[in-house]
């Protein structure tokens, strides 16, 4: 069949060359020929290039494996600056254990005390205890105001028999410093024959030899305890051993 096509193609072109030589100068218009058929469709081209990365898809749902284990311990760090102080420390403890605490601290107060009293006598020549006083000479004498400087120098004060038992010490350390007076911390400076204790205070406790006080000469305000622990009322500038108590 193509070999047909073929042969017809060729008569015809040889039919329309025989016939343009016969009549080479014709004035007949020419016509255009009869359109030739279509021809037959090519073999498909070659692939194409591949085309641009499409947009980013959708984030994908998480994954279902288990939490693995915990890591290893890191070094240690560098040693840091020092950190500030702690909080102040809870209450002490309740009932029994705090109530323990206080009474220890009364006690090591007490204790405290007593010690500072104890060292503080310690440096005389004569002490006596009588009762929870301290008695203390170093056997000097002196005025009144002699008197008073010296025990307050030591941080008591003069010497005053509040009891029988007291004004007894007294006469045992005269007896000591074989010493006829000792001044006592009484006057009636402030109201004539009104003896008062350095405090201002009345006397509780009074030994008074028979028809003292008298205020002799009108000059007698101060009070000395004699050797055999009678009183008398005195001038206050005469010197006499001083005692002093705490
Ligand atoms: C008595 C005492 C005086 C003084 C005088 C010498 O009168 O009352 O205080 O000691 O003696
Ligand atoms: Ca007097
Ligand atoms: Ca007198």
């Amino acid at each position: 069949m193509a070999l047909l096509k073929h042969h017809l193609c060729a008569a015809l072109l040889l039919m329309e060359s025989v016939l343009l030589q016969a009549a080479p100068e014709s004035s007949c218009p020419a016509y255009p020929g009869v359109p030739g058929t279509p021809g037959h469709n090519a073999s498909p081209g070659r692939d194409g290039r591949d085309g641009f990365p499409g947009p980013k898809g959708e984030k994908g749902d998480p994954g279902v494996g288990a939490q693995g284990p915990p890591g290893k311990i890191g070094p240690p760090g560098a040693v840091g600056p020092k950190g500030d102080n702690g909080n102040p420390g809870l209450p002490g403890g309740t009932g029994v254990q705090s109530a323990l605490v206080t009474q220890l601290q009364s006690d090591v107060k007490h204790l405290t005390d007593r010690l500072n009293a104890v060292e503080k006598v310690l440096g005389f020549r004569m002490i006596r205890k009588v009762g929870q006083k301290y008695y203390v000479t170093d056997g000097l004498k002196g005025n009144f105001e002699k008197a008073l400087k010296i025990c307050s120098d030591a941080g008591a004060k003069i010497v005053l028999p509040r009891s029988e038992d007291e004004n007894k010490v007294i006469t045992s350390m005269q007896a000591a410093l074989e010493s006829t007076y000792v001044y006592a911390g009484a006057t009636d400076r402030q109201k004539e024959g009104h003896f008062v204790d350095m405090s201002g205070q009345p006397l509780t406790f009074t030994n008074w030899k028979e028809n003292e006080p008298n205020d002799y000469k009108g000059a007698e305000d101060c009070t000395i305890i004699y050797k055999s622990g009678v009183w008398n009322d005195i001038n206050c500038d005469s010197e006499w051993h001083v005692v002093c108590e705490m």
